[in-house]
């Protein structure tokens, strides 16, 4: 195995064939995932030189400024799975309803809810900034997929990932059965497996939070800064190093392959949360916990909330276990 060369789509094949029943459209749609990453990836790379970069102009349904490359990386997903047959519905952070497949194509048994790019107030400073998604199993028999089929538990995911535009590009995705990191080789244009059964490390090492809004947060949210950076008076231990990029999957990225923990509290600008539940915190914590760890909204699971919402926000402490356990017991004890 060691000095194999495995490409994205070879691990997929492998890891469908652990399915007698499988049929390949599953296998497909992460193909088709994988190639919408590359795309963005190219044109991200590009993007300086073609005059890309830049606001349109619009806000998005969020009432957030969009970038010309969110709408790229939104397009790009569209476009790459409404003709496949593959999806009943997709559901996308830059579009307010459901996306249907369009009249005359067939519907499949999936559906797609995604983040076509996560951080976007990274991308005029070269920043890191990635693709969220997660695929369910629709719920209604037949015909264009519902919202009910987007607003699935995260337990019920059947895969999850993303895509991370760094100092190079990778992909990282689990079906449940482990969580494989790949890194695109752009010469060739292909993923390929460089971070194999990814597990988050038991040791801790670094915090990431916005520290900005620490007067808006609830006390057991500030009780647990405060403990994390080895001030609480009550419990004294060594601070947590501490690491904010300010683009999710950035941040999630390094909590995974470094240990530690994420988080972003609800507060009262924010009394829900900032994040999205649908297309970001669910994946994430889909994962996180196949990868060995744990991601909670301060009260449960995450993955045992039921959506109710497509854009629905959700406070999120997500990374190893004890710290995000910790993170609930400070909120219990003080909220
Ligand atoms: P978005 O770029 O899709 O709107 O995502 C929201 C981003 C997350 O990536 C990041 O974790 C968070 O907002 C940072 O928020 P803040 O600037 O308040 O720290
Ligand atoms: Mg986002």
């Amino acid at each position: 195995m060691d000095d194999q060369i495995i490409t994205i789509e070879r691990h997929i094949v492998e890891q469908e064939r652990e399915y007698p029943e499988a049929t390949g459209v599953f296998s497909n749609l992460l193909y088709d995932i994988a190639l919408a990453g590359k795309i963005i990836a190219r044109e991200m790379a590009r993007a300086g030189l073609v005059g890309t970069l830049g606001s349109t102009g619009e806000m998005n349904i969020q009432r957030e400024e969009q970038m010309k490359l969110d709408v790229f990386a939104n397009q790009t997903i569209i476009r790459m799975n409404s003709f496949t047959g593959r999806l009943a519905a997709m559901a996308s952070e830059e579009r307010e309803d459901v996306i249907d497949i369009p009249r005359g194509y067939g519907t499949g048994k999936y559906v797609l809810v995604f983040d076509p790019l996560d951080g976007s107030s990274n991308i005029d400073i070269n920043a890191t900034v990635g693709t969220i998604f997660g695929v369910y199993r629709r719920r209604s028999e037949e015909g264009p997929g519902t919202i009910a089929d987007c607003l699935q538990k995260g337990r019920h995911t059947v895969a999850a990932g993303y895509i991370i535009y760094g100092s190079s590009t990778m992909m990282v995705y689990t079906t449940g059965k482990g969580v494989h990191g790949f890194t695109l080789d752009s010469g060739v244009g292909e993923f390929l497996l460089s971070h194999p059964d990814l597990r988050i490390p038991n040791t801790p090492r670094y915090s990431s939070v916005n520290h900005a809004y620490e007067a808006f947060r609830s006390e057991g949210a500030k009780r647990f800064g405060r403990w994390l950076q080895g001030i609480d008076e009550e419990d004294p231990r060594e601070p947590l190093s501490e690491r904010y990029f300010g683009a999710l999957v950035a941040d999630f990225h390094r909590t995974l392959l470094k240990g530690g923990i994420f988080y972003y509290p609800a507060d009262s600008r924010y009394p829900e949360g900032k994040l999205r539940l649908v297309y970001e915190a669910n994946p994430l914590a889909f994962i996180v916990e196949e990868a060995g760890g744990y991601a909670s909204d301060g009260l449960q699971n995450i993955l045992d909330v039921e959506p109710r919402d497509l854009h629905q926000r959700t406070p999120l402490f997500i990374g190893d276990r004890v710290l995000v356990e910790k993170a609930e017991q400070f909120i219990a004890k003080f909220d």
